[in-house]
């Protein structure tokens, strides 16, 4: 065999395999559905990359060894497409390891496996016919072979190593900040499980391929074996927490369809403002008068945003600090608000027009109780409308045509867009004209712009139930996700705000929850709450009896607590209750860094007199995470 010269020449096979191996990714990205890939140079070059690390060690074997190890690398590269591929087919979500851990879906696939088998995966297979054909023409002695001396074999092995790390490292520490120590490579690993926390943006830019290796990876690293102190400090924590108490407003909307808007990015601090004269939210502030409204309620999100408070809202457990439940715990079992309501006969939808992979919806919605998901490919995307998304006019309008088919009671679970950020909306859809002289910089006008529009949807929403008569069959809940991040806070006032001014303007902050129903009073609540307390209150209200112990509580009961944590480090940021408050901005979070107020006057007491109520929460927040990460939630059921 003739000797061809080193290094490259010798990579020619695996770099055509890695190049099919790109435009095999790819095509699973349309095969799902993804939009234009705005990441795909990334994409190309780390997919590239990984195809050169998975086929490159070929040429480091002799003849037969060299077919062995191609036929092995590819039998694994068309396995993991075609089952993702399948998966997606049947789950409309991304195969997860977690998925295996707590395996009680593979069975149902098989059955239908041959339906769901599409004559596109044949793409899936295709290096197996490139891997024939080079060796058929290499033995023709059309191609020459390659024959590694041992010190090019070294060479080799350096040359990929090289090429791994510089990708991945390119991923992990390229953000256009130049590029950071590698201290801890461990933590490096987990980091790069969790560069971004959203599944649909990961594969976008990395891959199928790389997404599932990097799912193995976090599994792998993940805690969820609890220790005995673990489990005792869940059961002390279930022990000491008793069944939501009924109080006059239990069942107060019994049998009532139950109809939830979670409203992108909607701070409190908006409502009932003025620009010039013009009010920014003023279909929001005429509902917080229709009905109750809490003025002093509080998002509880980590790095998940929409799904955290998702997460939050519909399981009363805190969302993680560190990782997002929708994604690494999308497969345990829960006790969700849509489950307990579908066993007490209602229906259970849930309206968002993204692709349903994001957040990983389409693996946790079931889980959580949702028996019907509508998505954006069951919207009609209006041609150059000049949003990115589906407006949210059109979102609500469509919405309620499908609505009149869902047979009551129902739950349906609206979740709005068009105040995403970067809150742009077209010029032709903006309703709010600044003054000259207005003190919001570029980003805020979008964001007030955005949600003068959203508001503007609700409204017409809104009024529609009213005109159709649901409004008075339905119990309604509206609530902000999350703050905006454009630091309006404080330009609207916010440092003046009776409680916390630090918790009004951080993503932490304050969002409106609305309460809707002809059989409630008009009224607006100063005292404490969260996302958490939503699922008790909703429950009481509709007459339905929660199986197993919340973290929140009904914010019409007696007893109230609210307890922040910064979204990244686990550190409690503030207890607030109506008689004594605990707050501590600090980074490191030390109980001893913070202050204990008397409330409401926010009069300074001693700390020592915050330090049960802070021993109290740090137990309960723990046994929350612990909850979540050891698969327990379906443990917490209440004796009967
Ligand atoms: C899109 C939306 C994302 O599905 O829910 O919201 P985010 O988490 O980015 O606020
Ligand atoms: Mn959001």
């Amino acid at each position: 065999m003739k000797r061809i010269s080193f290094p490259f020449s010798a990579l020619r096979l695996p770099a055509v395999l890695a190049g099919l191996f790109v435009l095999q990714n790819e095509i699973f990205n349309l095969f799902v559905h993804f939009p234009a890939n705005p990441y795909i140079f990334q994409f190309i070059f780390i997919t590239f990359s990984l195809g050169i690390l998975l086929y490159g060690p070929s040429e480091l074997f002799p003849k037969m060894g060299r077919i062995i190890y191609l036929s092995v690398i590819s039998t694994i590269v068309s396995l993991l497409f075609i089952s993702q591929a399948l998966y997606f087919s049947y789950f409309g979500g991304f195969m997860q390891a977690s998925a295996f851990a707590y395996a009680d879906q593979t069975g149902a696939i098989k059955s239908t496996i041959i339906t769901l088998i599409k004559p596109i995966l044949i793409v899936f297979l295709l290096q197996f016919f490139v891997i024939a054909v080079w060796f058929f023409k290499e033995r023709k002695g059309k191609i020459s072979g390659t024959v590694l001396f041992k010190k090019e074999k070294f060479a080799l092995v350096l040359f990929l190593a090289l090429a791994g790390l510089f990708s991945y490292g390119i991923v992990l520490f390229g953000d256009g900040n130049g590029w950071k120590k590698i201290t801890n490579f461990p933590q490096t690993l987990k980091e790069l499980n969790s560069f971004t926390f959203s599944p649909t943006d990961k594969i976008q830019r990395t891959g199928i391929f790389n997404y599932y290796a990097s799912d193995v990876v976090g599994f792998i690293f993940r805690k969820t074996k609890l220790t005995e102190e673990d489990f005792a400090l869940v059961q002390a924590w279930k022990q000491n927490t008793p069944e939501i108490a009924k109080n006059k407003y239990f069942g107060a909307a019994k049998g009532k369809d139950l109809i939830i808007v979670q409203f992108e990015s909607l701070e409190n601090v908006v409502l009932f403002q003025t620009i010039d004269g013009q009010e920014i939210t003023p279909n929001l502030n005429k509902l917080a008068k229709e009905g109750l409204y809490f003025d002093n309620y509080y998002t509880q999100v980590g790095p998940g945003n929409t799904a955290d408070a998702e997460f939050v809202t519909m399981n009363s457990l805190y969302a993680l600090p560190n990782t997002v439940a929708f994604v690494d715990f999308a497969h345990n079992s829960y006790n969700a608000l849509p489950a307990l309501l579908t066993q007490n006969g209602y229906r259970t939808y849930s309206l968002h027009a993204d692709v349903p992979t994001f957040w990983n919806r389409s693996n946790i919605y079931p889980k959580l109780g949702y028996e019907t998901s509508i998505t954006k490919s069951d919207f009609v995307i209006p041609e150059n409308s000049g949003f990115e998304m589906l407006s949210d006019k059109e979102f609500f309008t469509q919405s309620l045509s499908k609505m009149k088919d869902f047979p009551s009671p129902f739950m349906a679970t609206f979740i709005t867009l068009s105040s995403h950020t970067p809150f742009i909306v077209p010029e032709k859809d903006q309703m709010l004209v600044f003054p000259e002289n207005t003190p919001f910089n570029e980003t805020q006008k979008n964001y007030l712009q955005s949600i003068r529009y959203s508001d503007q949807a609700l409204g017409e929403f809104i009024a529609e139930l009213k005109r159709s008569g649901e409004y008075d069959r339905a119990l309604i809940a509206i609530y902000g996700d999350h703050g905006s991040l454009t630091g309006l806070g404080n330009i609207l006032g916010a440092e003046k705000s009776k409680v916390f001014p630090e918790l009004r303007s951080s993503v932490e902050g304050s969002v409106p929850l609305i309460i809707l129903g002809s059989s409630l009073p008009k009224k607006t609540y100063e005292i404490p709450g969260s996302h958490l307390d939503f699922y008790p209150t909703i429950a009481n209200l509709l007459g339905v009896t929660p199986k197993a112990a919340l973290m929140g509580q009904d914010l019409l009961g007696k007893s109230r607590r609210v307890t922040i944590r910064d979204s990244y480090s686990r550190a409690i940021t503030a207890i607030l209750t109506p008689t004594i408050a605990y707050k501590n901005f600090s980074e490191a979070g030390e109980f001893d860094n913070g202050t204990c107020l008397k409330m409401p006057e926010q009069k300074n007491i001693p700390l020592a007199d915050c330090k049960n109520i802070y021993l109290k929460e740090t137990a309960a927040t723990s046994a929350s995470d612990l909850i979540i990460k050891g698969n327990l939630a379906a443990t917490l059921l209440f004796a009967k």
